[in-house]
């Protein structure tokens, strides 16, 4: 291979998309990874998460030799590090990845180098990570182009959207955002819409914030509708003919890797002026505990009025629907809590996406439907919408799958 134009750290989710776009186009990428089967997946011309079309795109880009992965940097002129930002104890964000992949790729900068994070960062950490670089390199100082630029893929569809979204670029200083937007511009058809490297941090979060909020309210929505017997989806269905009213649907909780981590960032350096944001969180929260509860009620209305234990089917345990991916999902946390409180009913765990799991024995959703008395709906899987609103079942649907 020849030698890298781009040096990706971080193979993941979001990183190993965006390598594989870049080298499809004809740029030596030397993507890096902690994890030595990562490497060797990728080396192979194979992939190791799920995403449409990253198979693809990664054979084409290894088979041409423009991508290459190792679990050590090398030189090149652009380093973008995309890397995870997962948060410590008190939700308190850890940057510790990306000070990692910015010490290991210290002794490769040169002058004119370009250094690019896209991992989601509390506001600051670019200027920090300028700062720790010159005081490391100080014959570098001022010599670097330095800018901040967050993805904004939803999972599931990140090869169309890594090209077609919008993106936001902010450098350290004018000329840092003028070559990082450059950069894009080869790679990228939404629009390049240029700021400062901290109001480009703060948007990524409040991108995800934003939808918590909203989500929050729906959520609380849901509650308050439940005590006050209301139908929570034909209302929201009535208020959204409002021209301008938009209300999101509630579920189960807020999952994902993001949206329910990302408000975090503010809340833990703002703590005193993220009241609404810190709340919403509290309320999507608070809304798995309470189905939770719901089950657990439910189900000990059912032994009064029948005198016997339930069959109870939970149906979905991804974090949001048709997909497989489980990490952070109040619907698992769900099935758990509701487990912890089983006596001697007999369930039935469904997740029609993966075949089998750890911890959950899975149960085929229309087999755990006709034998249940209990269904409690917590992702709203397109499969399910098929199933009957059967009035000789109780029916806890958290997630609009009848609505
Ligand atoms: N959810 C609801 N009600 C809704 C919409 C979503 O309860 O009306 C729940 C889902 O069930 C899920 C969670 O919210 O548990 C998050 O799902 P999502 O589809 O809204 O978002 P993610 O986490 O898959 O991806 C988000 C996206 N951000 C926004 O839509 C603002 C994506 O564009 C980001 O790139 C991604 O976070 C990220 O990486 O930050």
């Amino acid at each position: 291979m020849n030698n890298p134009e781009v040096v990706m750290i971080g193979l993941g989710y979001i990183g190993l998309p965006t390598a594989a776009l870049i080298a499809e186009g004809g740029t030596y990428v030397h993507g890096v990874d902690i994890n030595q089967h990562v490497v060797d997946t990728i080396n192979k011309g194979e992939i190791h998460i799920v995403e449409p079309s990253l198979d693809k795109s990664v054979a084409k880009a290894v088979a041409g030799g423009y991508l290459k992965a190792s679990t050590k940097p090398v030189e090149a002129n652009t380093y973008l590090i995309v890397v995870p930002t997962p948060f410590k104890d008190k939700n308190e964000p850890d940057i510790s990845f990306v000070l990692a992949a910015t010490t290991a790729i210290l002794p490769l900068l040169k002058n004119g180098d370009m250094y690019i994070i896209e991992s989601t960062s509390p506001i600051g950490t670019t200027e920090k990570m300028m700062n720790y670089i010159y005081e490391q390199r100080p014959e570098l100082t001022g010599n670097l182009h330095i800018a901040y630029c967050p993805e904004r893929v939803l999972p599931g569809n990140v090869m169309y959207e890594l090209v077609h979204n919008d993106r936001v670029i902010g450098g350290v200083d004018a000329e840092s955002t003028d070559k990082a937007t450059a950069f894009y511009a080869k790679y990228v058809k939404g629009d390049l819409h240029k700021t400062n490297a901290r109001t480009a941090e703060m948007c990524k979060l409040v991108e995800n914030s934003s939808r918590d909020v909203q989500i929050a309210f729906a959520n609380e929505l849901s509650l308050i509708c439940d005590k006050a017997d209301i139908n929570v989806w034909e209302l929201i269905n009535l208020a959204n003919k409002h021209p301008r009213v938009n209300i999101l649907q509630p579920g189960c909780g807020v999952g994902g890797h993001c949206i329910a981590v990302d408000p975090y960032f503010i809340v833990a350096d703002y703590p005193m002026e993220s009241k609404i944001i810190g709340t919403a969180r509290e309320v999507n929260n608070y809304k798995s505990f309470w189905c939770a509860e719901k089950v657990q009620n439910t189900k000990l209305q059912f032994e009064l009025e029948h005198g016997r234990k339930p069959r109870i089917a939970l149906m979905g345990l991804a974090f949001k629907p048709n997909i497989d991916d489980l990490r952070e999902s109040p619907a698992k946390y769900i099935a758990q809590r509701v487990l912890q409180n089983a006596n001697n009913e007999e369930y039935y765990i469904v997740e029609p996406n993966i075949t089998e799991h750890n911890v959950f024995k899975l149960t085929e959703y229309q087999t755990a439907y006709d034998k249940a008395d209990i269904v409690v709906f917590l992702v709203a899987h397109d499969e399910f919408k098929s199933l009957p609103n059967n009035n000789n079942k109780v029916l806890l649907d958290f997630c609009g799958v009848f609505k």
